[in-house]
C-alpha cells in the first residue's frame, strides 16, 4: 500500500507557532501510523517562499529576500526537529527542482490560460484576491487589508471547471473532510467561479512564467505545485500519479478554498491524478482569545515542549478538541490532561504491572485464557483495527479515545485481579492475569506509538519489544525478565 501525506507549506514571514505544530504533527500522525501498518509512506513539508507578503517581510527587515528566506525557513525546520516531525521531505519553493515543476505544471496547464488585465483589490496578508462585493471598510472577511491592483495578467478559465468539480464532489462524497467543511466548499463553487488571475508583473519574487519575461506567478499556484514536486513531478510521473492518488493533503481550514477547488481544478487542467482527500482542521485560539502577537498570547511551541515535555503536547493537541473542530489552548486545559490521562491512567499502568512483573522475578507467560482474561485479550488483539477504521477517517480524537478505554480496562482488570494477591495464592491465575496484561500494554504502545513516539519507544523498550510494526502484535510473549521501568510523566 502506498500512502501519502502533506503539511501545508508555511508562509516564512514570522516565526512558527502552535498551529503551524498542530498541522505538522496531525501530519506526522497519520504519516506513522501508516508506515507502522507496513504502508510505503511519502510525508512532505516545507515553506512556502515566494510572494508579496514574503518580499515585504523581508524589505522590514532590511534583509536581502534570498537571505531572509534561508533564515526564516531554518525556523521551520528546526520546529521539524523540535516536534519529532518523520518527514520524508522539507521542501522549500525557492529550490530548482520546484520552479522546474512549477513551469512545467503551468505548460500543460497552457490550454486553460489566456492573456488579459486585472483590475481588483488584493489582500497580501492572506495572498489573495478579494472581489468587490466582499471588501467592507477596505478589508477582506479575514480582517487583512485590501491594495488595490492593476495589471497585465494571465488567467486561468476556473470558470470552466465549475461542473467538473461539482461532480468531482458528488462522486468522491470523502474529497473534502470533514463534512461541514464539504458542504460550504460545494455551495462555493455552486454560486459561480470566475476566472483566476495567475500572474503578477509589477513584482518580481515569484517563478518566472515560461516566455513570458516580466511576469512571476500567482504565489498560490507555486505553493500547490509543491505536493508534487515533491513527489518527483516532472521526472517520475508514475510515482507522483500512484502516491497522489493516496495523498491527503492537512489543511487548516481558511485555505481550504485553495486545496479543495483550485488545486483540483488545475490538476484536471494539466491532466494530472487528483489527491485523495482534502481534511480542514480547525483553528487554535489561546487562552480563549485569537492567538496575536499584539495581545501577546501566541502560543510558542518551543516554551511550552520545554515546560511541559513533547509528547504530553503532541497527545493534548489531538485528545482536547475533535479533529477539524475550532478549540482553546490553555495550561490549564494541558496540565490537567497529563496529571489525568497521561501520569494517573497510563503512567500508572505500565508502573504497575511491568515494575510488579520485576519485582517477581520476570514474566512467565501463560496464553491458556479464561473467562477472566479473555476479554481484555481480545481487545488488545483487536485495538490496530479499531485505530485503522478511524485513523483511516483522520479520527485522530476517536483513536486516542479508543486507545484509553484499554487503559482503563487495563486498569480496572489489575484492581479487579489483585496480582499481588494472586501471587501469594495462585501462581497459574497470577500467570494467566500479567499475560493479558503485557498483551494489552504492548497494544496500548503500539496505538500510542503515531502519537507519542518518545514514550512508546519507553514502554517498547521496558517489554524488549520492537516497535516497528503492528504486526509484532500478533506474537505471543515469550518467558522473559524486562529491563527495569521508570515513571514515563514523573510528577514534580
Ligand atoms: O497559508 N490554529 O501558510 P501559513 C491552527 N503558505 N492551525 C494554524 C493556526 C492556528 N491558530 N495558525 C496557522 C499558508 N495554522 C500557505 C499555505 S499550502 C500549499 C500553502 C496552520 O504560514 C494551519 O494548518 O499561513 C494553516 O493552514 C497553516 O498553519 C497556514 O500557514
Amino acid at each position: 500500500m502506498k500512502f501519502c501525506v502533506t503539511t501545508p507549506i508555511y508562509y516564512i514571514n514570522g516565526e512558527p507557532h502552535i498551529g503551524h505544530a498542530y498541522a505538522s504533527i496531525a501530519a506526522d500522525i497519520l504519516a506513522r501510523f501508516r508506515r507502522l501498518d507496513g504502508s510505503e509512506v511519502h510525508f512532505s513539508t516545507g515553506t512556502d517562499e515566494h510572494g508579496i507578503k514574503v518580499a515585504r517581510s523581508a524589505e522590514t527587515a532590511s534583509m536581502d529576500v534570498h537571505k531572509f528566506s534561508d533564515l526564516m525557513s531554518q525556523g521551520f525546520r528546526d520546529l521539524g526537529k523540535l516536534i519529532n516531525l518523520s518527514q520524508d521531505d522539507f521542501i522549500r519553493t525557492t529550490e530548482e527542482r520546484h520552479i522546474l515543476s512549477s513551469q512545467k505544471l503551468w505548460r500543460l496547464m497552457a490550454d486553460d490560460i489566456y492573456k488579459g488585465s486585472y483590475s481588483g483589490w488584493y489582500s497580501a496578508r492572506d495572498e489573495e484576491y478579494v472581489s468587490e462585493e466582499d471588501v467592507v471598510d477596505g478589508k477582506a472577511p479575514s480582517g487583512a487589508p485590501v491594495e488595490w491592483m492593476e495589471e497585465e495578467s494571465y488567467f486561468f478559465r476556473l470558470s470552466a471547471y465549475q461542473d467538473k468539480l461539482l461532480e468531482l464532489y458528488e462522486k468522491n462524497p470523502d474529497f473534502i473532510a470533514p463534512v461541514s467543511r464539504r458542504n460550504e466548499v460545494i455551495s462555493f463553487v455552486k454560486g459561480g467561479l470566475k476566472d483566476l488571475s495567475i500572474s503578477r508583473s509589477k513584482f518580481d519574487w515569484g517563478i518566472p512564467i515560461p516566455n513570458a519575461p516580466g511576469h512571476v506567478m500567482y504565489v498560490w499556484i507555486d505553493a500547490l505545485a509543491n505536493y508534487i514536486t515533491s513527489l518527483g513531478f516532472p521526472e517520475n510521473t508514475h510515482r507522483v500519479s500512484e502516491m497522489m492518488a493516496n495523498c491527503v493533503h492537512v489543511v487548516g481550514k481558511e485555505i481550504l478554498r485553495f486545496h479543495a477547488v483550485y488545486w483540483p481544478a488545475f490538476l484536471m487542467s494539466a491532466g494530472l491524478t487528483l489527491p485523495k482527500r482534502i481534511f480542514a482542521h480547525g483553528w487554535w485560539t489561546s487562552e480563549g482569545q485569537k492567538m496575536s502577537k499584539s495581545i501577546g498570547n501566541v502560543v510558542d511551541p518551543q516554551k511550552t515542549i520545554e515546560k511541559y515535555g513533547l509528547d504530553s503536547v503532541r497527545y493534548f493537541l489531538f485528545r482536547e478538541i475533535r479533529f477539524g473542530e475550532d478549540g482553546d489552548f490553555s495550561e490549564k486545559a494541558l496540565q490537567q490532561r497529563i496529571s489525568y490521562d497521561l501520569a494517573n491512567d497510563l503512567g500508572n499502568l505500565v508502573q504497575r504491572v511491568l515494575a510488579f512483573i520485576q519485582k517477581i522475578g520476570g514474566l512467565r507467560v501463560n496464553y491458556d485464557f479464561t473467562d477472566a482474561e479473555m476479554p481484555l485479550f481480545e481487545d488488545s488483539r483487536n485495538l490496530v483495527e479499531k485505530l485503522r477504521i478511524l485513523v483511516d477517517k483522520q479520527d485522530l480524537h476517536g483513536a486516542l479515545i479508543e486507545i484509553w478505554k484499554l487503559v482503563s480496562a487495563s486498569n480496572k482488570f489489575v484492581n479487579d485481579m489483585r496480582p499481588w494477591e494472586l501471587a501469594r495464592e495462585d501462581d497459574n491465575r497470577l500467570n494467566l492475569v500479567l499475560t493479558a496484561l503485557c498483551e494489552s500494554l504492548r497494544a496500548i504502545a503500539f496505538g500510542i506509538a503515531p502519537f507519542m513516539p518518545d514514550t512508546a519507544r519507553k514502554i517498547f523498550d521496558f517489554m524488549n519489544v520492537e516497535g516497528k510494526s503492528f504486526k509484532e502484535i500478533e506474537a505471543n510473549f515469550s518467558d522473559q525478565v524486562f529491563p527495569s521501568p521508570f515513571l514515563l510523566f514523573p510528577r514534580e
